[in-house]
């Protein structure tokens, strides 16, 4: 209750801000595109991340109000960094299961873009496979196929951990799939997680899904997953997230 009072105050401040962690080529390290992460830039406490306010994601309604919030910077940020000819790739969004509530997302998310002038082809959503799970996932699959046949790419986040059915490659669009970051932890020394990152890669590749191993730290995950055929990479190794305002001198200063 006390949350949801201060996240309602919050939106009215319009606090709710994306930080941009970068994700990289394995074979050439470049950028290649950005994660947005949602961090409320608190007026006393200074910037929080969603350790402090992730619950409210569960909220329909405060999903969707963060969400926006959220989504407008991030069009607004690549607006700018097209005006002056950065080359970041593309930017991905979490949407969170409850967003999909929302009837008109697909409409909203592309209407943002339409508002912008930025091509769809410069965003991407992460979603994880609750969608595609119970009564609701023909309804999640409208709206990513409608945002797929737009060219926005669809990312399946947290691969691994949930239900994982493979067939969720197939039935849905999926463009792209990101390892969740348990498995790249122990991935140099846990034959079963370089088993399952193996396997997985293997799969996105038969089936031409882009995969983007998360989390890694050291430069011994990378080369493994460079050796398993993984496309990106995206961790601390590289980045932590960064506010907007580095994003310009971070990709000038890259390699
Ligand atoms: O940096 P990190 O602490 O950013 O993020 C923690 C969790 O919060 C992650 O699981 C991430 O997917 C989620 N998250 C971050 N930003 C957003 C957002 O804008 N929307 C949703 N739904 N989840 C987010
Ligand atoms: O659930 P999702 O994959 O969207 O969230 C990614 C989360 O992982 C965010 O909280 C982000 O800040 C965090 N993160 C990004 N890179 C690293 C990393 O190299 N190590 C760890 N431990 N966390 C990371
Ligand atoms: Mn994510
Ligand atoms: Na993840």
């Amino acid at each position: 209750v006390g949350l949801g009072r201060d996240v309602h105050a919050a939106l009215a401040r319009d606090e709710f801000i994306p930080h941009y962690q970068p994700k990289v080529c394995l074979a050439t390290g470049s950028i290649v595109g950005f994660e947005a992460l949602a961090r409320w830039h608190h007026p006393t406490q200074g910037l929080l991340t969603p350790g402090y306010f992730g619950t409210a994601f569960a909220d329909p309604e405060l999903a969707t109000a963060i969400g926006r919030q959220i989504n407008a910077k991030v069009a607004s940020d690549m607006r700018g960094w097209l005006d002056a000819g950065l080359p970041f790739g593309r930017v991905a969004v979490n949407l969170s299961p409850s967003a999909f509530n929302e009837p008109g997302l697909a409409d909203e998310l592309l209407m943002i873009l339409e508002h912008t002038g930025v091509p769809a082809r410069h965003f991407e959503v992460e979603v994880t496979e609750t969608v595609f799970l119970g009564r609701s996932s023909d309804h999640a699959s409208s709206i990513l196929m409608q945002l797929h046949q737009q060219g926005v790419r669809i990312a399946l986040d947290d691969f691994g951990t949930g239900y994982a059915s493979l067939t969720h490659l197939k039935q849905f669009p999926v463009d792209h799939v990101k390892i969740d970051q348990s498995f790249v932890r122990e991935l140099e020394r846990d034959e079963g997680d370089e088993a399952i990152v193996s396997a997985i890669i293997g799969l996105c590749r038969k089936l031409s899904i882009e995969v983007t191993a998360e989390g890694v730290e050291t430069p011994g995950q990378a080369q493994r997953l460079r050796g398993l055929g993984c496309h990106r990479a995206q961790g601390y190794l590289y980045a932590k997230p960064v506010a907007c305002t580095q994003v310009p001198s971070l990709l000038t200063s890259w390699k």
